[in-house]
């Protein structure tokens, strides 16, 4: 009795170590502080990949304080962290051992703050797996306070989105049912874009339980990752292409997870990204110059960051 009290009281406080929440959301760089995002219930995972829960957490129907507004073609920053309001960068922003993707998809609504996620059609915008051995998406969010840049589409029709953020953490995930899915869906409403309307997809839906990106044994041998879902929607990675008169059609511009640019050289002209943000690396198109004070740093191939 008395421990079945405790354990629920540990349970109530939403405190368990080592898990997390997606709870922030910056545009261009300017920090929303939390405000567009649904908070989930508490920071444990999802575990079923047919409950409704999959979509925006347990809780993930109650609506955000507000929606934000996202220009398309900006650049959206999620930020996870292991306990509510908790930003500090000391603590990993997800628990040591919680390996895994982090894949961040979008879903066109009518009204942000009352739709519901299980219902929209969504599509993936931003997917980050293995990223080299040993090394995971996990590592890089651990490696920059938790956050993640992803891009959102510039050919996109304007309105209200759910963005949905997600960590897939794959420490026990060799059996059915033991991967841990830690998302958060963010309001948003985009301005400007063109009117492109991406194929969708259902969560739940999209994922099986024997995926090979969701039944995985972590501690076996491999050298690559499937990460699960549709593939990214690749018209996001530049501008709308425009035609000539008299032009057919025009090829698609690369998605932004598969183009190798070299990583920028470290920069010291003032710019855009702040402090913590990703400013270079492998794939990565955004922008690569710091704010005065910081410096555009190489972590690894895959990540320069400003610090
Ligand atoms: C979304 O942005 C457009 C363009 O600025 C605006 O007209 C509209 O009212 C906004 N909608 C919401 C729900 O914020
Ligand atoms: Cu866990």
């Amino acid at each position: 009795m008395f421990l079945s009290t405790l354990f629920a009281a540990v349970l109530g406080a939403a405190s368990v170590s080592a898990h997390a929440t997606f709870q922030d959301l910056w545009v261009n760089g300017v920090d929303e502080v939390g405000t567009c995002v649904r908070t989930p219930a508490s920071n444990s995972p999802v575990t079923s990949v047919t409950t409704p829960d999959l979509a925006c957490n347990v809780g993930g129907t109650t609506a955000a304080a507000s929606t934000c507004t996202v220009p398309a073609g900006g650049t959206v920053t999620v930020e996870m962290h292991q306990q509510p309001g908790d930003r500090s960068c000391s603590t990993e922003a997800i628990g040591g051992n919680h390996d895994g993707p982090v894949i961040v998809y979008m879903a066109k609504v009518d009204n942000a703050a009352t739709a519901v996620g299980s219902s929209a059609n969504w599509f993936k915008i931003a997917q980050t797996g293995l990223v080299s051995t040993d090394y995971w998406a996990t590592d890089v969010l651990n490696a920059n306070c938790g956050k993640m840049d992803v891009k959102i589409p510039a050919d996109i029709a304007p309105g209200n989105y759910l963005l949905r953020a997600e960590v897939i953490a794959l420490h026990v995930a060799g059996s059915v049912g033991g991967a841990q899915f830690y998302m958060s869906c963010f309001q948003i409403n985009v301005t400007g874009g063109g009117s492109a309307s991406p194929p969708t997809v259902k969560l739940p839906g999209a994922y099986s339980a024997t995926d090979p990106g969701i039944l995985f044994n972590l501690y076996g041998s491999y050298t690559s990752y499937t990460i699960p879902g549709p593939p990214v929607y690749a018209g996001g990675a530049g501008p709308a292409p425009t035609s000539a008169p008299g032009s057919t059609t025009t090829a698609a511009p690369p998605p932004v997870t598969t183009t190798t640019a070299a990583p920028p050289a470290t920069s010291t002209v003032a710019g855009t990204v702040t402090q913590y943000g990703q400013c270079g690396g492998i794939g990565w198109t955004g922008a690569t110059a710091c704010v005065s004070g910081f410096t555009c740093t190489k972590l690894n191939d895959y990540y320069s960051q400003c610090i």
